[in-house]
């Protein structure tokens, strides 16, 4: 192919999929019909990708459908399943439909596999839990029949000859963690192998389908955050496609029928293939597949010809799969010349063009959005507009830019029409920021803050609180919806919402919590709720985008510089503050996780927007202190996801990132007591990060590691109030008194008690209130068991 896109979104423009596989999880429907459904949406897709500009006849079009997650899918091919599934595959080995979700999700006993992010993205996959006994092979012949079923529609409509994605198996491993069983000092590459061997019998099925391409996804390529060394990783690689590429045999025995398997596409998607470690481009050069990917949007463009290219195809990613900005395709036609020139290029046989990663990070089509502003919407292309720039793209470099003429002119005049839009650019934005200094990130010494914040909110040894949200009713959820569709007056909102708090309220006094919250009733989403009361953001109607199995989100668009054009919260925190006498905690989402979580410009810096996105929610917790609050959180999940994949990167993104979280928080009184809370992820890379923070109290997720964060962050420096969750709230179980018990006093072994808080890991929007007041009120009697002793 001459064009590609190396993935696209699979839920659906109106998120089909979601919809069927939440009734087929319901029981409202059977498997069959969510296979029907499913079959739909992949030739419904394919033909469009087809219309849209992508050939039909030389695997352009990616397979790259899936019920839930790749990596789960590549789980289900091999059949490596752990063992407390091992009842629910067939004879063969394979998981039937409902078994691949129960996998996902757990059921009962059998736990799911863990969910983690995908790279520096807010997707995430299933961790396979790999052991030396786990059963590895070729089982599910998915990939095949839906080959199959596009090249041959049943329906005897356009048919289209697709390229099936899977994820690499070097990739695979790498992002597998070592099954609880497996000996020490066992990692899951050791499998390699077997995994090599089962891949190589789907190649050839592949091919005996007639597929003329696969598509493999090693994007562990672009990372340093493995913790496997480069070496290592290009043992693997070398090894893997030698295989794959030349020898298909069973056994590995040597060359047999090389020509009878798909030409193999590596894709390196989310950074640079090149980095301090090793060049991995020089890698995939060397090995005998016949098309690499390479991202040029995040990674460099390679100068020079790299040995080994002269008779492969490089895919070269120009079009931004990650983001949603229209882009110059008149500099993006400069680059891809400059790639294929002869000499001076990157010396490959051909150069082909597509997207940086799979479009699964961005919605649909931007046409699907009624209610966005014309100027802003000609600035933007989701996943529709994205295939017809690489179409136009491979038309430019083919044919030459008068092919293309009048598409390059009009993608010239978007971007112009963007930089000089009002609004992208507001000067009171830049002088504020551009006057800001050292002194604007600085507090009193902690000493000094901690003393003055005990003698105004007079809490006890291991203060008791929660993460901010309360249970998210249907009836809060449907209250809101009709408000939103004007069937609903704000008084009639406001008052419902007030009831709400008030009885969160009421609720916390009864269990005897410390610091209290408003409970959040009026909140859609931490970011989107925020984004739709700030100056430079948009949001969209349509705009879901998959983060992880059924569930989506709306990523808001930060467009142009970010102001504060009113309070965002003071209200609904002060009414909460008007009903009790204890502390209540005012609550934000900071400025790295409404960047981590919204589309951010691509024109500014981040550390530029995050410091604006500072200000706005500096000027909030003033506000918020004017009002009597005198506990404020400013929440940052995302801190670790925006960690970037290359180590040398890091300390240029901690700079900015506690830099932005400073400034949001350092114009607080010494007397406000500062919170944050942090959870989805491993702390280890961020620690440092965590004190530099320098939060009076910090709340982390840590019930199912068994409070192991606190002895880090001990043996790290930190010396501040310190909140390990004691409770896991992912699911309904309710913790009893002894097991939280024991959890306090863990952690306060690890660290100085008078520094311990308790609180869950999270907050308590997912679940109900059945469990919740039971979970809290054997969470504040083991704060005071604990308490009583100290
Ligand atoms: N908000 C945003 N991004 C996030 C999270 C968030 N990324 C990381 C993590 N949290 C992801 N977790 C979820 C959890 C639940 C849902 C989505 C992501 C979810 N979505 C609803 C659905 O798909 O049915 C739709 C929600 C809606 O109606 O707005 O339940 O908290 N931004
Ligand atoms: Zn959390």
């Amino acid at each position: 192919p001459t064009a590609t896109i190396l993935g696209y979104p699979r839920i659906g423009r109106r998120r089909e999929l979601k919809r069927a596989v939440e009734a087929f999880w319901a029981g409202r429907t059977t498997a069959d019909e969510l296979e029907a459904t499913a079959r739909d949406l992949r030739l419904a897709t394919a033909r469009r990708l087809v219309d849209l500009g992508l050939e039909a006849g030389t695997a352009a079009v990616p397979g790259s459908f899936s019920y839930y997650d790749q990596v789960l899918d590549a789980v289900a091919l091999l059949g490596a399943v752990p063992e407390r599934f091992a009842g629910l595959t067939t004879d063969e080995g394979s998981l039937p439909l409902a078994a691949y979700f129960t996998v996902a999700r757990g059921e009962g006993d059998r736990a799911p596999l863990e969910m983690t992010k995908w790279f520096d993205t807010n997707y995430h996959y299933l961790v396979p839990e790999i052991g030396p006994d786990t059963p590895i092979g070729f089982v599910d012949d998915r990939a095949v029949r839906e080959f199959t079923e596009l090249a041959h529609p049943a329906d005897g409509g356009q048919a289209v000859v697709t390229r099936p994605v899977l994820v690499g198996p070097v990739t695979f491993l790498l992002l597998s963690k070592a099954a609880d069983d497996a000996p020490e000092g066992f990692r899951p590459l050791d499998r390699l192998d077997d995994v090599v061997t089962a891949y190589a019998e789907l190649l050839r099925t592949l091919a005996a389908a007639g597929a003329p391409w696969v598509q493999l996804d090693e994007p562990a390529l672009v990372t340093d955050l493995l913790d496997v060394p480069f070496d290592e990783v290009a043992d693997a690689v070398r090894r893997a496609y030698a295989r794959l590429a030349t020898d298909l045999s069973p056994a590995g025995t040597g060359p047999d029928d090389a020509a009878e398997r798909p030409a193999i596409l590596v894709t390196a998607p989310y950074g640079d293939l090149r980095s301090d470690a090793g060049d991995g481009l020089a890698l995939l050069a060397g090995t005998d597949v016949e098309a690499i990917a390479i991202d040029v949007v995040r990674g460099a463009v390679p100068a020079g010809p790299v040995p080994g290219l002269e008779n492969k195809t490089v895919v070269a990613g120009v079009i931004d799969g990650h983001n949603i900005w229209r882009a110059d395709l008149d500099a993006r036609l400069t680059v891809l010349e400059g790639l294929a020139a002869s000499g001076t290029g990157l010396g490959a046989g051909t150069v082909a063009v597509g997207t940086s990663t799979s479009l699964l990070h961005v919605p649909h089509d931007v046409a699907d959005e009624p209610r966005l502003e014309q100027g802003l919407k000609s600035w933007l292309a989701f996943a529709d507009q994205k295939v017809a720039e690489v179409a136009t793209l491979a038309t430019g470099l083919s044919q030459g830019r008068a092919a293309v003429a009048d598409r390059l002119a009009e993608s010239t005049a978007a971007v112009r029409s963007r930089a000089e839009a009002p609004g992208v650019v507001v000067p009171r934005v830049r002088e504020r920021t551009a006057a800001l200094t050292a002194a604007d990130t600085r507090r009193a010494p902690y000493a000094e803050r901690a003393a003055a914040q005990q003698a105004r909110l007079n809490l006890p040894a291991l203060p008791t609180t929660t993460i901010g949200s309360f249970p998210q009713t249907s009836e809060i959820r449907s209250t809101r919806a009709a408000w939103v569709r004007g069937e609903l007056s704000d008084a009639d909102y406001t008052a419902a919402m007030r009831a709400e708090i008030a009885s969160t309220v009421a609720l916390q006094e009864e269990l005897g919590l410390d610091v209290l919250v408003h409970g959040e009733p009026e909140r859609n989403d931490m970011v989107q709720y925020f984004a739709e009361q700030l100056d430079g953001f948009a949001t969209t109607v349509n705009g879901w985008v998959q983060s992880y199995g059924s569930r989506c989100v709306r990523p808001p668009i930060l467009w142009g510089d970010v102001s504060r054009p009113a309070p965002l919260t003071v209200e609904w925190t002060a009414y909460a503050a008007s009903l009790t006498s204890r502390p209540v905690k005012g609550m934000l989402t900071g400025p790295v996780t409404i960047l981590a979580w919204s589309f951010v410009r691509d024109d500014l810096p981040l550390g530029d927007t995050a410091d604006q996105v500072a200000l706005a929610l500096r000027d909030e917790v003033t506000d918020l202190e004017a009002a009597g609050i005198g506990v404020v959180q400013v929440d940052e999940p995302a801190l670790r996801e925006l960690l970037p994949l290359r180590t040398a990167a890091h300390p240029g993104y901690l700079e900015w990132s506690v830099r932005s979280f400073r400034l949001s928080t350092a114009g607080a009184d010494t007397a406000t007591q500062v919170h944050t809370h942090l959870c989805y992820s491993e702390f280890g890379q961020v620690i440092g990060a965590i004190d530099g923070l320098d939060a009076d109290v910090t709340s982390v997720e840590a019930a199912r590691s068994r409070m192991e964060i606190v002895p880090e962050l001990a043996d790290a420096g930190y010396g501040r109030g310190i909140g390990p969750g004691v409770y896991d709230i992912h699911s309904p179980r309710v913790p009893s008194v002894e097991e939280v018990t024991d959890l306090v006093e863990l952690a306060a072994k690890s660290i100085d008690p008078r520094l311990v808080w308790v609180n869950p890991d999270c907050g308590l929007k997912t679940r109900a209130y059945a469990e919740t007041k039971e979970s809290l009120a054997n969470l504040v009697a083991a704060a005071k068991a604990v308490r009583a002793t100290l």
